[in-house]
């Protein structure tokens, strides 16, 4: 079974989402199986968007994802990674389509509430920034076989 990393990023936090926003995730029956939240340092921010280091907006990005307190989620399901970025939608939410995470509830390129994995390397990169191994939780789910089959 897959594993991704989401992030509800500082605006989520600070707009209250954070309910709304795992509710989303739980409801399309992805299993939470690691989750916390952390103020992340700059040399986290900076360690998990180093893909994008040379990008003009770097320094306006750390300065966002350190700017309040962050959920981090491990989330675990058939294809998890893809299933993640599908709900999320497309990285500006201005053009993001309605009933994607993005496209219902943000109208920015840089805050748009959430971080999903890219790739499945990825993935398990950026689950070991985020997360020692014991703070991730194996268990099955009493409703696995109605959800998953
Ligand atoms: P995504 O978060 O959809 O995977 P990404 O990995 O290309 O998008 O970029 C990481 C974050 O950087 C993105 O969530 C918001 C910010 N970002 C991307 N492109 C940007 C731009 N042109 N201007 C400002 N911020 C940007
Ligand atoms: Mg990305």
């Amino acid at each position: 079974m897959e594993r991704t990393l989401v992030l509800l990023k500082p605006d989520a936090v600070q707009r209250r989402l954070i309910g709304t926003l795992v509710e989303r995730f739980e409801l399309k029956g992805l299993q939470i199986v690691g989750m916390k939240l952390v103020h992340a340092s700059k040399e986290l921010a900076e360690k998990h968007y180093d893909a994008h280091r040379a990008r003009p907006f770097f320094p306006s990005l750390i300065q966002f994802l350190t700017g309040g307190p962050t959920v981090a989620l491990a989330l675990q399901g058939p294809n998890a990674v893809a299933v993640v970025r599908n709900l999320m939608g497309l990285t500006d939410g201005a053009k993001s389509p309605p009933g994607t995470i993005r496209g219902d509830y943000s109208i920015s390129v840089q805050n748009n509430l959430v971080h999903g994995s890219d790739s499945v390397d990825n993935a398990n990169q950026e689950l070991a920034l985020w997360f020692k191994a014991d703070e991730l939780i194996s268990y099955q789910g009493c409703d696995h076989n109605w959800v998953i089959g």
